[in-house]
């Protein structure tokens, strides 16, 4: 961890989930994966103090449609914060490439704007293997980073206030 003692001032968001809200968009597409991801994801909120009943799940076609979801959860400035769950695998056509700079592009974008942390559990992967990978083996699991990550910044958006 980054200790800077000659700060005045350190802001960090820790990893207690307790009291905190969630929302979380799954993209149907590839759900053999997604539904890996949203179960780690659910599994490391709970794990580090949060309550299931505080976690909202929308599914959506794909993920394309993810950032749709999340605006519309924003809205309801109900959360904490928000994660996206999708896997795109690499096709024979340019598809994955389109798809995936619009979603990042998009949750960053939704993230600032409405100052709410959005964070990234998209897998992009170039074929099956790596999505396996990604998705609860030997590279982890992409739900849990997300859900860390959104716990972690929850924290440290109501610390910098
Ligand atoms: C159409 C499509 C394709 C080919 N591949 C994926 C994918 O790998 N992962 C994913 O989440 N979604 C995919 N989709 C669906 C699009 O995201 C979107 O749902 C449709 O184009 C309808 O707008």
């Amino acid at each position: 961890m980054a200790n800077n003692k000659s700060a005045g001032t350190v802001f960090e968001g820790s990893l207690e989930a307790r009291g905190l809200k969630f929302g979380i968009v799954c993209a149907r597409f590839n759900d053999f994966f997604v539904s890996k991801l949203l179960d780690g994801a659910m599994d490391a909120i709970v794990r580090h103090g949060g309550d299931a009943n505080d976690v909202s799940v929308a599914y959506v076609p794909g993920s394309y449609e993810i950032p749709f979801a999340i605006k519309k959860m924003l809205r309801t400035e109900k959360y904490d914060a928000i994660l996206a769950l999708g896997v795109v695998i690499q096709g024979a056509t340019a598809h994955a490439g389109y798809i995936n700079s619009e979603v990042a592009k998009c949750l960053a974008q939704l993230g600032l704007e409405f100052g709410v942390p959005v964070t990234y559990g998209m897998i992009t992967a170039e074929n099956l293997e790596q999505a396996i990978e990604r998705s609860g083996t030997k590279a982890g699991n992409k739900g849990v980073d997300a859900a860390l990550a959104a716990i972690e910044m929850a924290n440290l958006n109501k610390a910098i206030r």
